[in-house]
């Protein structure tokens, strides 16, 4: 049984929802882990007011007793605490009583880089809330939660997974950063970023060159390009690979099978070889826009401007703490495939056999 995630929820509906399945019987889940990283993605400089409001506590309705996992699938819920001020607007049965709180008119005038149009044309919506309500970044919480179970398996080989912010704004330095996030709050734009994510002991063989699926760069790159607002993803040194030569572009082979450099990322031919793997997002700037961008009204099909809703100026912190979870997945998901195990003990035990007949030390 491979590991998979299904996830469901609307921004300002009543829940987040995750179902987790195909993870071993008997691994330890920590709340306050969990928790913890919930609140690290909800954190950062330049989120919107939302995340005052909101808890983003994880429950668990299935699949764990005494916070040991059963091997059956594991369902995780995140409550909206915002869904209390939209109970009408995003209400999912046919709203009773008069319109009252948020979302009670249609939005009409779809965000030139959000959902909005593609969704309504593609699905039919006459109110673009439809559509947003599913794409927005709100739903990277309930990945997030999931990302986390997938750092307590890894934890298990040895395996350790770190988010971090490169760039916001193009700045690099933190104080920049933050001068840069003012400076576009105050002219009412947004800014995107590049976040890394570096992952530790992953052992060589996790993916395959046998099908272009299999590769695990593609799946890494798959796994983060599927995050909201990522527009480029990077593989080691990537694109500045292209514009070296050979003899500057590869990791040379050392005694005791080690790398001095480790310009590939990681992963040579879509498999780990053993070094961190070492994978970079790059977010666009946000598309919801305090001085909207020119759009078409689609009930009227005249000329307007862009829907206007509080948002963030920049979430590339927020960014780091998800790509962690999405490599984190996606690593759990190929150990998995590679080590198997209906119970823990059978994926750990499998793990040290692997590293026994390879003889890697590390
Ligand atoms: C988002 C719009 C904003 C962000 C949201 C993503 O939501 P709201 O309109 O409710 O303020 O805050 O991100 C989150 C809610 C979150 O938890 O990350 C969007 O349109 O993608």
């Amino acid at each position: 049984m491979t590991l998979e995630l299904a996830t469901a929820g609307e921004s300002h509906g009543p829940a987040l929802v995750a179902i987790l399945t195909g993870l071993p019987a008997g691994l330890s889940l920590d709340r306050a882990a969990i928790d913890d990283d919930l609140r690290r993605r909800r954190e950062g400089y330049g989120r919107s007011p939302r995340q005052q409001l909101e808890r983003d506590e994880v429950e668990v309705l299935a699949g764990l007793r005494h916070g040991l996992t059963l091997g059956t699938p594991l369902a995780l819920v995140i409550r909206n605490r915002d869904h209390e001020n939209w109970a009408w607007g995003m209400s999912p049965w046919v709203p009773e009583g008069e319109p009252t709180g948020k979302g009670v008119t249609p939005v009409t005038i779809p965000r030139p880089g959000h959902s909005d149009l593609a969704g309504a044309l593609k699905y039919g919506h006459s109110d673009v809330r439809n559509a947003l309500e599913r794409a927005s970044a709100r739903q990277t919480a309930a990945h997030v939660a999931a990302g986390s179970v997938a750092k307590a398996l890894l934890r298990q080989i040895g395996v350790s997974v770190t988010g971090s912010v490169l760039e916001v704004g193009g700045e690099t330095a933190p104080g920049a950063m933050r001068s840069a996030t003012d400076a576009a709050r105050r002219d009412r734009d947004t800014l995107g970023g590049v976040v890394e994510v570096v992952a530790t002991g992953v052992p060589p063989g996790l993916g395959s060159y046998a099908e272009k699926a299999d590769r695990l760069d593609g799946r890494m790159a798959a796994a983060l390009m599927g995050v909201q607002a990522v527009k480029g993803v990077e593989i080691g040194d990537g694109f500045a690979l292209a514009r070296r030569r050979g003899s500057e572009a590869h990791d040379e082979i050392e005694p005791g099978l080690r790398r001095g450099t480790n310009r590939a990322g990681g992963i040579e031919a879509g498999v780990s070889n053993g070094e961190p793997i070492v994978v970079r997002a790059a977010m666009k700037p946000l598309p919801t826009l305090m001085r909207p961008l020119r759009s078409i009204d689609l009930e009227s099909g005249e000329p307007g401007e862009a829907l206007v809703e509080r948002s963030d100026v920049q979430a590339v912190e927020a960014l780091a703490v998800v790509a962690e979870a999405a490599v984190a997945w996606e690593l759990a998901r190929a150990a998995l495939e590679k080590f198997g195990g209906d119970a823990l003990d059978d994926f750990v035990g499998a793990h040290r056999a692997y590293l026994e007949r390879i003889a890697w030390q590390r």
